[in-house]
């Protein structure tokens, strides 16, 4: 299958790469309306990690035995398609890590401990998931930074307006937000505040999880310190994540986790660190996982992001003009121009797990809760929200079996 990425996607074939597809639930075909949370995995991702496993896998960069050697290429084949993928100066720029929370942890704790302490301001934003707000949160408190937040306006987008008052209440040292937003889908202006972040003095760390698996992603571009993604949301395996970090940045932290690849040499006086990214990778990786990971990048770049979020743009306009039409769902977040494929709803009355309960009686899939940003709920004054949310196998019927849910909602709890 390929696609160009200025025409449509061909969802049907598309479909056709995703056996979770052919699942029936209460008897119907699933609508998975919950993208944001993790993606379904094409047979490309899953033939890969499999064939991997079959012909390449041994313990990485140790064994001088050729299987070793297979897989350390393998390994860092992947490491070099993630590096790509980002547009890193070099590979030696991408650590894997578990996830995107565990990317962000690495940077709030080895870059933070270090280089935060009393009078310092972290400035996070009111949209944070939690991977990038507790962390600081709790590095901020261990160091004596303080810790505060860009607020947002009533549709759910910074208010930038605010960044000068903040910058007044002490030297800013670190500057963390989400590219797109999990609860709302709003698109933060990145490239903005990672100028002012610098005219701060700040290092900018950006939160891609959200982004990476529906735009193009240039941090050179964005003009950021560190950015953090993880490879479930974008078609591949759980259980792996990465970190792109500036080479000078990286060289100058301190080790996060210890043991394994990540040592010189150890004495009993003292240890030494191995050069990046190993420093940064402790024990055994995820390998195969990675390798998936990089499948799963090359499978959407194949596609072509452009095209991706072109379509998924498409149904967000086509999800919130149908979601419009009932005047008992509140929309949450900006217009459908300045957002990702995310729509976050609330149905009058009715608390969102039990929305979420009848939709999966109808073959829907939608998340329900709060998404990890507690602190958003509490600006919008709700405890939950009910959302859908979409990717590249995503189709207009879901959106209009979703509302044909909705109406069933209603009608049973209303
Ligand atoms: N940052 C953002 C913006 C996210 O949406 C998520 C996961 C994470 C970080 C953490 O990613 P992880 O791979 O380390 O788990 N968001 C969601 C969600 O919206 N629903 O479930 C997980």
């Amino acid at each position: 299958m390929a696609v160009s990425a200025t025409r449509p996607l061909d969802t049907a074939a598309l479909r056709a790469d995703f056996a979770f597809l052919e699942e029936l639930v209460s008897g119907k075909p699933l609508a998975y309306l919950d993208s944001a949370s993790s993606t379904q995995k094409p047979r490309q991702v899953l033939d890969r990690m499999r064939s991997f496993y079959e012909h390449e896998y041994a313990n990485v960069h140790r064994g001088v035995y050729r299987l070793a050697e297979r897989a350390t290429e393998g390994y860092e084949a992947a490491r070099r398609t993630v590096a790509g993928f980002v547009n890193a100066r070099a590979p030696r720029e991408v650590v894997f890590t578990r996830s995107a929370t565990e990317a962000l942890n690495l940077v709030a704790y080895a870059w933070g401990l270090e280089n935060l302490g009393p009078g310092d301001t972290v400035l996070i934003t009111e949209l944070e998931h939690h991977a990038n707000f507790v962390p600081w949160q709790f590095i901020a408190s261990k160091t004596g930074a303080s810790f505060r937040h860009i607020p947002i306006d009533d549709l759910g987008e910074l208010r930038l307006e605010t960044l000068d008052e903040l910058a007044q209440e002490g030297p800013i040292k670190v500057v963390a937000t989400g590219l797109v937003s999990n609860s709302l889908g709003t698109i933060n202006p990145i490239e903005r505040l990672a100028a002012w972040a610098h005219e701060q003095g700040a290092i900018m760390v950006v939160d891609a999880a959200q982004a990476a698996p529906h735009r193009t992603i240039d941090v050179q571009a964005l003009g950021c310190d560190f950015l953090a993604l993880s490879s479930h949301k974008l078609c591949g395996p759980s259980g792996v994540g990465a970190l792109w970090g500036r080479a000078e940045l990286l060289e100058a932290m301190q080790p996060f986790n210890l043991g394994g690849e990540m040592i010189r040499s150890v004495g009993l006086e003292k240890t030494t660190f191995n050069e990046l990214p190993y420093k940064f990778e402790a024990g055994t990786p995820a390998i195969a996982e990675a390798v998936g990971f990089g499948a799963a990048i090359d499978y959407i770049s194949e596609i072509g992001l452009p095209a991706i979020e072109q379509h998924e743009h498409d149904l967000t306009v086509y999800a919130m003009g149908r979601l419009s039409e009932l005047d008992w769902v509140r929309l949450f977040g900006p217009p459908a121009e300045r957002r990702a494929g995310i729509v976050s709803f609330d149905v009058e009355g009715i608390h969102p797990h039990d929305v979420a309960q009848i939709l999966d009686w109808e073959g829907i899939a939608v998340r329900a809760g709060h998404h990890c940003t507690q602190p958003l709920m509490a600006r919008l004054g709700v405890s939950a929200t009910t959302r859908a949310s979409f990717y590249l196998y995503s189709i207009p019927e879901e959106v209009d079996r979703l509302v044909d849910g909705l109406h069933k909602v209603k009608k049973n709890l209303g």
